[in-house]
């Protein structure tokens, strides 16, 4: 079973403070899409809470996690260390926290690099992280009414976001993002 108040209690005594304000950004905002479209609002609320628990161990300790645990799937996962805290924060959270809910875990491992065939529940993640109420850049507006409008259509225009602003910061692409993008466009049209 999912206990929004075990999780949030996890998550304030694991993360800074600016980290948890962040964490509580995104679980309300995928709390009210989630009841918006039709989801478990308290499925999105629990991913929401728990899905940075693993941001704040250094990038050193993500690796040798993500190592003894078989997290590593490519590369550009070593190159780029800080996308492995989703894969972290999940087996944390199925193995040492008992969190048995497949949806969530799938939400919280996927948050940072989507996948091909993402369900609701992982788009929604994955897309409220980007566009909760702190963040502040110039499209974000656009991409809030987008994802409200439509989550599938609204987290490929999130998708497309993050390839742009990678590609303008000359950072490499994960060959997930580039998958998780052409498998919306494909599912799209
Ligand atoms: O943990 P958060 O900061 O809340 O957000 P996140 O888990 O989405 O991580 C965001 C970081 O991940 C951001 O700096 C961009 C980076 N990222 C996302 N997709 C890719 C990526 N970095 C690289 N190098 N390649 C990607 O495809
Ligand atoms: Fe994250
Ligand atoms: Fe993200
Ligand atoms: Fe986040």
């Amino acid at each position: 079973i999912l206990q929004v108040e075990v999780l949030r209690d996890l998550a304030a005594r694991v993360l800074s403070e600016e980290r948890f304000r962040h964490t509580l950004g995104v679980a309300d905002w995928a709390e009210q899409l989630a009841g918006h479209h039709g989801l478990d609002p308290v499925r999105a609320r629990c991913a929401g809470l728990v899905h940075d628990l693993a941001k704040e161990v250094s990038l050193n300790n993500q690796l040798r996690y993500a190592r003894r645990w078989n997290l590593l799937h490519y590369p550009e996962d070593e190159q780029s260390p800080y996308v492995l805290h989703g894969p972290v924060a999940a087996y944390w959270l199925e193995h040492y926290y008992g969190l048995d809910d497949a949806e969530v875990l799938a939400a919280v491992e996927n948050h940072t690099l989507g996948r091909p065939g993402m369900g609701p529940l992982e788009m929604l993640i994955y897309s409220a992280d980007l566009t909760e109420r702190d963040r502040d850049f110039p499209k974000v507006d656009i991409l809030r009414q987008s994802l409200y409008d439509n989550l599938e259509k609204g987290t490929l225009a999130c998708v497309e976001h993050t390839l742009i602003y990678l590609r303008e910061s000359k950072r490499p692409i994960h060959p997930l993002t580039q998958l998780t993008f052409d498998d919306l466009q494909r599912r799209l049209n």
